[in-house]
């Protein structure tokens, strides 16, 4: 509330009231009691009612589950992503590795632009920091109990033009389980929300004699297994990232060759049956030779949020149209 103070300290001057001085100067100013420098004195007021302000919701930027995913899938056109691979294959070094890559700068033509999973990147992170007081770089295994996580991020091509790319991940041990128990598979939820499906291929695994065998098994019985039981059906791409490059570029000739050739032999025969598939080698942390650097992610980032293809909007062919009407125009669009 304001408090009124006299503007005139002349006893009985109604100045204030009819613009008139009592003392007859004109104009007013001119009065020494005209006091042009009071200002009025605000007074705080408690408000009689609490105010009621509703709260504001804190994103608390973790690793996104399935119904953060939903929420921010109304508000934004997602590209997603799926990582598919037994454990310690790198599913989570590689998504962790990508986020690396943009908190150096613009990437594969791309500037960051912001995510709504930065804690959940900076939690991955702190196991490659020297501060987490490891020997080599590495990130947190990801546990069968652990749920199906999400990972973010907005990465614009200029001003205007923002991809929101979301990477799924969960542990490698839910896969191995789903392809031997194929009625696993109906609730693995990625598969539906998947624009693209990245199958991960141990470089370190397949290079070496000792298991390679049942590893190459495992691998395309996984790809068989998602394949049949209709998880595919809604990627528009499938991949085969052959991992850890570091170790295998160290390898024998003979076991590159066989690398090599299993990876164009799971390409040709899953072509065969109807898949979009390529394969690409990657290595996302050099760590048995650092000299390779880091390898691959830029096509990979490239592949993964490439403009998508403007829909088709020619007109269909009318066969059979039930309505005369129908059959009229087909003719003249025909030229008949
Ligand atoms: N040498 C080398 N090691 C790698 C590379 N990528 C990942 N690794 C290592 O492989 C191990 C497993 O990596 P993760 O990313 O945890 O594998 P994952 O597929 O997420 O495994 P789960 O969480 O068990 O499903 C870690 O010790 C990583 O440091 C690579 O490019 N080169
Ligand atoms: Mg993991």
């Amino acid at each position: 509330m304001n408090t009124v103070v006299p503007i005139c300290s002349y006893d009985g001057c109604k100045v204030q009231i009819d613009g008139k001085c009592a003392l007859g100067h004109d104009p007013v100013e001119g009065c020494e009691n005209y006091a042009t420098d009071i200002e009025p004195i605000e007074e705080l007021e408690e408000s009689e009612e609490p105010r009621t302000v509703p709260p504001v919701q804190i994103w608390a930027s973790n690793k996104m589950l399935l119904a953060d995913y939903s929420i921010l899938s109304r508000r934004r056109r997602l590209r997603t992503v799926a990582l598919v691979g037994e454990e310690k294959v790198g599913k989570t070094t590689l998504l962790c590795s990508i986020y690396a890559m943009f908190c150096r700068g613009p990437f594969a033509d791309l500037t960051f632009a912001g995510s709504e999973t930065l804690l959940g990147f900076a939690k991955l992170q702190a196991f490659a920091m020297l501060s987490s007081g490891r020997a080599s770089p590495t990130v947190p295994r990801t546990s069968r109990r652990d749920p199906l996580a999400f990972f973010h991020l907005a990465l614009a091509r200029s001003r205007r033009d923002i991809v929101d790319l979301v990477i799924a991940d969960r542990s490698g041990e839910t896969y191995a389980a789903a392809r031997t128990s194929t009625d696993l598979i109906g609730t693995l939820a990625e598969f539906k929300l998947a624009d693209r499906v990245c199958f991960l291929l141990d470089g370190g695994r397949l290079a070496s004699n000792d298991d390679r065998t049942a590893y190459t098994r495992n691998f395309r019985q996984m790809i068989n297994a998602l394949h049949d039981n209709g998880a595919l059906a809604d990627a528009a791409a499938v991949e085969i990232l052959s991992t850890k490059l570091d170790i295998t570029r160290g390898s024998d000739p003979a076991d590159i060759s066989f690398l090599n050739d299993f990876q164009a032999r799971i390409v040709s025969d899953f072509a065969k049956k109807g898949l979009a598939i390529s394969s690409h080698e990657i290595c996302a942390l050099p760590k048995a030779d650092r000299t390779i650097g880091i390898v691959g992610l830029d096509d990979l980032v490239r592949r993964w949020t490439e403009p998508e293809p403007l829909p088709d909007v020619a007109p269909r062919p009318v066969v059979d149209a039930p309505r005369q009407i129908d059959r009229l125009m087909s003719k003249v669009a025909r030229g008949a």
